[in-house]
């Protein structure tokens, strides 16, 4: 006490003026976080899907231009999104910085832009897919919670400062505890409601159980994976992808979270009889087994954006036949509960001899979230993006001059079957081998005709055809390999394949856009003596 009376005495006379700038700033962020939490809070209550933070970061996964999207997944890989994120989370942090600092320069100018960024939160908001009727609400009560604390916390900062500047000691010692406590509690305050409501909105307990409750009636016929499927090479990947390893692409910033019970699949446009299914309508149709490899059209030469797995579903021709498609109708406009749409030629999924499916299990279990639970489809030969539609709720009959996709006035082709490649999975560039014999392997695919032959050619010398695993049908990738005599140095292996029609893989290179990425890969191992 008496020391304390003491500090207090000497200091009296030096009345401190404080830096306004970072405090102002301080009173932006916070303005900002309250605003985010208010809404999120009310999103809670009202319109879960009316979170301004997932909102805002997909609506700009959705604007921004395709090159940085590639980079930005070159950059962060499968983080892209949590980098996206930070990268919003960052920007919005500046901007109510500067709202803060204007606001206190000149009164209601910092109070105009986070109104502004209100308005643009709303509007990312009510363009998403299924943004429900209240969707505006809470954007619109956090943008003005948000502009009450910034107008309280600047005013007071602003007397605050004016005390210590008229050293008014008593006086600015009350308004700084004001201003402090204030901003100190909207601080602490958005912090807990805002994670607390996030982590609410985000709860994916109850479809999580659904998926663990979920039995599938079983498949009425199976995949055989015939003996040798399977070369078993060290460094050569599986011929069947487990679930885990899958590659995931996709433009949902948080896994839609789909509950089998209220899904429905919808079939609409160009049909005699628009109808509509439940999961247990669907699954009731009779489920069978079907090995397909899946390719993204991102899949650079060498890439590693592909997978082989076993799904059970039912064809989607029989849920076609059922609505009954009308003659002069060419595509299929599947589009997932999220927003996204895949343009599909009709004629790849009515072709009795291609088995285009609406997919509900993959390698013997409900469809990992991620992949698209409860029901996604699978078309062998055409690239995911324009056939693999995850989460699927509705199809569109339609014609190609009249609906587009997601991914068409992105740069990418309406319609895209999937190039034939091959690739040298070991020995890996980087990864020294020994000399003597090295078993060079890797893999090949040319959904839905299938591989007749890969070859190799070692330092631009001859092809030498390679020993292929047995396929499990057309529509699966293969293995190959081929035993090598390696001498110290460095070398390079080429590798091409062949399909069953008798055609080569394309030679000459092309990049991802705008239907795929082609060229013969060549790789360069170093062998040590
Ligand atoms: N709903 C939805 N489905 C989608 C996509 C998407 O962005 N949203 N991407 C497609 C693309 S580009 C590919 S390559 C495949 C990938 O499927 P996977 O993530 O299960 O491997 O899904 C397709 N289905
Ligand atoms: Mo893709």
């Amino acid at each position: 006490m008496t020391t304390d009376t003491a500090a207090r005495t000497t200091e009296a006379p030096t009345v401190r003026r404080p830096h306004a700038w970072p405090w102002a700033a301080f009173a932006g962020i916070v303005a900002a976080a309250v605003l985010l939490a208010v809404a999120e809070m009310f999103a809670a209550l009202v319109a879960r899907s009316a979170s301004p933070v997932l909102a805002v970061g997909s609506f700009i996964v959705d604007i921004v231009p395709r090159p940085l999207k590639e980079l930005a997944i070159t950059l962060f890989g499968e983080s892209d999104k949590i980098a996206l994120l930070v990268g919003v989370g960052l920007g919005a942090a500046v901007a109510s910085a500067v709202a803060g600092i204007l606001e206190y320069r000149f009164r209601f100018v910092g109070a105009v832009l986070i109104g502004i960024g209100g308005i643009l939160a709303t509007a990312a908001i009510l363009t998403r897919a299924g943004a429900g009727a209240l969707a505006w609400l809470p954007p619109v009560l956090g943008t003005v919670v948000g502009i009450v604390v910034l107008l309280l916390s600047i005013s007071r900062l602003r007397r605050w400062i004016r005390a210590a500047s008229a050293r008014d000691a008593h006086k600015a010692g009350a308004n700084r505890r004001q201003f402090l406590l204030l901003t100190g509690l909207t601080a602490v305050g958005a912090v807990v409601v805002g994670v607390g409501a996030r982590v609410l909105n985000a709860t994916t307990a109850s479809v999580a159980a659904a998926r663990d409750a979920l039995r599938l009636p079983a498949a009425r016929t199976t995949v055989t994976v015939p003996a040798g499927a399977d070369l078993d090479i060290d460094g050569l990947t599986p011929i069947i992808t487990p679930n885990g390893d899958f590659y995931r692409v996709d433009t949902a910033l948080t896994v839609p979270n789909v509950d089998p019970t209220t899904w429905r699949l919808s079939i609409e446009g160009m049909v005699d009889t628009p109808i509509e299914l439940s999961f247990d309508d669907l699954v009731g149709m009779g489920l069978d087994e079907y090995g397909v490899t899946l390719t993204c059209v991102s899949n650079e030469v060498g890439g590693g954006l592909v997978g082989n797995a076993i799904w059970t579903g039912v064809p989607i021709r029989d849920v076609l036949r059922m609505a009954g498609v009308q003659a002069d109708a060419d595509m299929v406009l599947s589009e997932s509960v999220d927003g996204y749409t895949a343009s599909t030629p009709l004629s790849s999924l009515t072709d009795d001899n291609l088995d285009a499916i609406f997919a509900v299990a993959m390698n013997g279990e409900p469809l990992p979230f991620e992949h698209g639970f409860p029901v996604r489809m699978v078309v062998p030969g055409l690239y995911g993006y324009v056939s693999a539609t995850k989460w699927v709720t509705k199809l569109t009959v339609t014609r190609f001059d009249q609906d587009e996709a997601y991914w068409t006035p992105r740069g990418y082709s309406a319609e895209a079957p999937i190039k034939m490649s091959s690739r040298v999975d070991t020995p890996k560039l980087g990864t020294p081998v020994t000399a003597g014999t090295v078993v060079i392997a890797g893999m090949a695919w040319a959904q839905p005709v299938g591989v007749q032959k890969v070859e190799v050619s070692i330092d631009d010398g001859d092809w030498q055809e390679t020993q292929l695993s047995t396929p499990i049908n057309d529509q699966s990738w293969v293995q190959w390999r081929l035993d090598w005599n390696a001498e110290p140095g460095s070398h390079y292996i080429a590798v091409r394949a062949t399909d069953k029609q008798g055609n080569l893989q394309i030679q000459d290179q092309a990049p991802i856009a705008p239907d795929g990425s082609s060229g013969w890969q060549r790789t360069l191992v170093t062998v040590s003596s």
